[in-house]
């Protein structure tokens, strides 16, 4: 399938006009964007059909990643880029007199996700289809996304993500795949004349979870793989029993809308239904499938690989066991090796109030017949472990433990692979969060550090930048990423340093123009622009980069005359909506901004810019113009980050603690070309264990710290109703939990070093461009690669017609 240009139009106008019954040259954008999305989808659909169907013939054995959250980002550029015919359609378009750029901003951002975890879901999704491996998504179809974020007064409110008002034009329905998922009522086991037990249910909760699967298209390899979304809906038989929408709403909130918190957990009944609901619909419908390989149910784990992303997904454990013992009638010992050789698990998070337990009680009474599995599986692993680890271990590795049901130690003991997600987070992880279990399994213990896909966050974020790297070096590092370092033999070329230089001007004008249409204020794109986008988090410390900006200001105004390197501090940040610490967070930041932009005496020297609603859509924007990348989260708090990853290969300098990935960037890209600060996990490890640290005293003692803090209380910020003391009292009054005002001084000093760095604008780009040609080990490809490798022991699965 070769499409050339006039063929595009030709079918263009007709599936236009099909679907809208008027001509193309009266439609709005809007719709130009559902006659387009559906034209793309029309074109792939063979490829779609066509790799489900090789996956089967050949018997290849698929993976399923199980997610609660996907962020997949706009798939209307990605999936043209990925066929190959974006070029085309752009070119044909602008026959048509209409704009690719405008029709693709029409498209809703599905925020299906909170942050790094989610987001790192879909960038796997596109590396296992571009690898040609068979992969396939399984997660919750929200109604509502992450809120959406808005600003009032400084303060973030939330407002609902309908994202799916406008037709969804990437997801099929499939009314073909639908399941049953059971909850509550009462459950017993009966023995039956067939030598087994059969499980007996009366007055469950039935719910039907339907399907929708959304393409995931590999790049150029007519390879198509698939994200199945489960929505809640009531069974057809049982609508009859449904006569008000008060009798509905058990069934329908199941999926109506993402939990928004990244960490900070909060026991819900709802969260759990969720949870169940999406593992017991993605495990049936595996079953189902593997049926198909007509092979021996022994020989499931050869089949089918069943990854859990965090805890969320963690009862898919004691569902395959449920489906495999009562459905498909094996003994526990045989349903019990399939399950462990069949699942492996990935932890994301060392902060102890974000590991899930969940209430026996509530486990009980919502999933009777997983509670009885669970307690037995407990049994059984406290039985075999006492008399070889004693009580101490065996009790602080079993999954209920007062009271709760421990989702961690249920995941490890239920995989045969647990794995962080960056070196350092992976040592943690044994050494520490998870030390009794390395014990125990240390062979289930294994690193992958996390990676980003090149084509969305490089290719098409950035395409100058992809332009300069193509003509430099070839093209062949976008199918083979390692090629990258050709691109550091050009670290000494003064021809290229300066179109990276201009690339990134000119990325910077687009921003600045941007900040001008969305915030009405004027930056100038010479600036040194600084950033940092992830979620508001204290341990992410945005209230350290808060201080340091608190602190140029006070600086400016002290010395007006004194030349400065000028700066404008980029944010983004959404705040889970119970989280007030981080909102007070914002709002002061917010607060800071107004001040520093409209006081005269500072000018161009210092902006703030707060974007409203961070998310993928606004990364794609913001990355490509970042010179500093800020992932300054307290040493051993931030498992990997994934942004530090994006703005590396964009070209930014990271301005980073020894944390997560960020220890492995520095190592790849050398201490020279990165700018390190502030205490090393193991120091940060000793503070807390000999309790010596005094935030206080710094306060007292340095005068350079206490004029910035004070000025979060003393009238210096306007508009602050309490929440810049709150911020003070927490860091000098409860003794600064994440060690900010401990790393402030070493954290300004390196922020000074950027700036020396920044007035030799040659010396600056050569560090962007070595950046860049380092970042290839931070593909995602090749994470996935040694996922599939170690973990999975999937294929990529080549037809011939990879093109
Ligand atoms: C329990 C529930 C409320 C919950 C929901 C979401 C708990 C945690 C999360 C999300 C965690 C998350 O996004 N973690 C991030 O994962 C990234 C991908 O591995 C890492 O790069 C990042 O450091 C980590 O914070």
């Amino acid at each position: 399938m070769n499409l050339t240009v006039q063929e595009f139009i030709e079918e263009y106008k007709t599936q236009f006009q099909t679907m809208f019954a008027y001509s193309y040259e009266e439609g709005t954008t809007e719709q130009h964007y559902t006659a387009l999305g559906i034209f793309i989808k029309n074109y792939l659909s063979r490829h779609w059909k066509e790799t489900r169907e090789s996956y089967i013939k050949e018997g290849a054995k698929q993976v399923y990643y199980f997610s609660m959250e996907f962020l997949p980002g706009r798939q209307l550029r990605n999936n043209a880029y990925n066929l190959g015919i974006l070029d085309i359609i752009k070119e044909g378009l602008t026959e048509l007199d209409l704009s690719f750029d405008s029709i693709a901003e029409a498209e809703a951002d599905p925020a299906l996700g909170n942050g790094g975890l989610g987001r790192l879901a879909s960038c796997f999704m596109d590396s296992l289809a571009s690898l040609s491996i068979p992969g396939n998504g399984n997660g919750i179809r929200y109604q509502y996304g992450l809120f959406r974020q808005k600003f009032v007064d400084g303060y973030q409110v939330e407002v609902p993500e309908n994202w799916l008002r406008n037709r969804n034009v990437w997801e099929t329905r499939n009314n073909k795949s639908t399941c049953l998922v059971r909850f509550g009522g009462n459950v017993w086991l009966e023995p039956n004349d067939k030598g087994y037990y059969e499980a007996k249910y009366e007055n469950t909760l039935n719910v039907l979870a339907v399907p929708y699967d959304t393409p995931m298209v590999g790049y150029r390899n007519n390879k198509v793989n698939n994200l199945r979304l489960w929505s809640a809906e009531i069974p057809v038989e049982e609508e009859a029993n449904y006569h008000t929408l008060d009798e509905i709403q058990p069934i329908s909130e199941i999926t109506q809308v993402l939990y928004p918190d990244d960490s900070n957990y909060e026991g819900q009944l709802l969260r759990l239904k969720q949870e169940y609901f999406m593992v017991s619909a993605g495990v049936q419908s595996i079953i189902r499938h593997f049926r198909k390989y007509n092979v021996p149910r022994k020989n499931i784990p050869d089949k089918i690989a069943i990854h859990i992303n965090d805890t969320h997904p963690a009862l898919a454990i004691p569902e395959l066991m449920r489906i495999l013992m009562d459905e498909e009638h094996l003994t526990w010992d045989q349903a019990w090796e399939i399950t462990q050789k069949t699942c492996s698990y990935t932890n994301h998070t060392i902060l102890r109030e974000a590991l899930e337990k969940w209430p026996i009680d509530m486990m009980k009474e919502l999933l009777p017949r997983i509670y009885m599995i669970i307690e037995e599986i407990n049994r059984r692993f406290v039985d075999y472990h006492l008399p070889l680890y004693g009580e101490r271990i065996t009790w602080q590795t079993a999954i209920l433990q007062n009271g709760v049901v421990n989702m961690a130690h249920l995941a490890v003991i239920g995989s045969h692979s647990v794995n962080g997600v960056a070196k350092l987070h992976t040592d943690i992880l044994m050494s520490d969060v998870l030390k009794d279990f390395f014990e125990i399994y240390p062979e289930r213990f294994n690193n992958k550090t996390n990676g980003i896909t090149q084509r969305r966050w490089v290719h098409l974020a950035n395409p100058e930048l992809t332009a300069l790297i193509d003509e430099k070096i070839g093209e062949e590092w976008k199918r083979n990423p390692a090629e990258l370092k050709v691109f550091k033999g050009f670290e000494q070329d003064e021809e290229t340093l300066k179109q990276v230089a201009e690339i990134k001007l000119n990325n910077k004008k687009r921003l600045a123009d941007y900040i001008e249409e969305v915030k009405g204020i004027q930056v100038n794109p010479r600036a040194l622009f600084d950033v940092q986008i992830k979620r508001l988090h204290a341990y992410k410390r945005q209230h350290l980069n808060a201080l340091h900006i608190l602190h140029r200001y006070l600086e400016i105004k002290r010395n007006p005359d004194k030349e400065v390197v000028p700066r404008v501090f980029i944010f983004g940040a959404k705040a889970a909506p119970s989280y007030v610490y981080a909102k007070q967070i914002i709002k002061v930041i917010n607060s800071i901004a107004d001040l520093v932009n409209n006081d005269p005496d500072i000018g161009d020297k210092l902006k703030v810019v707060f974007f409203e609603n961070y998310g993928v859509s606004l990364a794609e924007k913001i990355i490509p113009a970042a010179d500093i990348g800020e992932q300054i989260s307290l040493a051993s708090m931030e498992a990997s980050g994934t942004s530090n990853m994006k703005l590396m290969a964009n070209g930014a300098l990271t301005m980073a603690t020894l944390d997560g990935a960020n220890i492995e960037i520095k190592d790849f890209v050398g201490e020279d070309n990165i700018f390190i600060f502030g205490l090393t996990d193991k120091e940060v490890y000793e503070l807390k264990a000999n309790q010596s640290y005094q935030s206080k005293e710094l306060y007292e003692t340095n005068e350079q710290l206490r004029r910035v803090l004070d000025a979060l209380k003393d009238g210096t910020i306007p508009g602050l109703n309490g929440e810049g003391s709150a911020i003070f009292d927490s860091l000098v009054h409860y003794n600064d939990e994440y060690f900010v005002l401990k790393d402030f001084e070493s954290y300004v000093d390196a922020q000074n070093r950027a700036d020396a760095l920044y007035a030799k604008p040659m010396e600056w780009t050569r560090k962007s461009l070595l950046n860049i040609a380092s970042s290839a080990p931070f593909s995602a490809d090749y994470t996935i690669k040694r996922y599939a490798d170690d973990i999975w022991k999937v294929k990529q699965y080549f037809t011939g017609d990879e093109g």
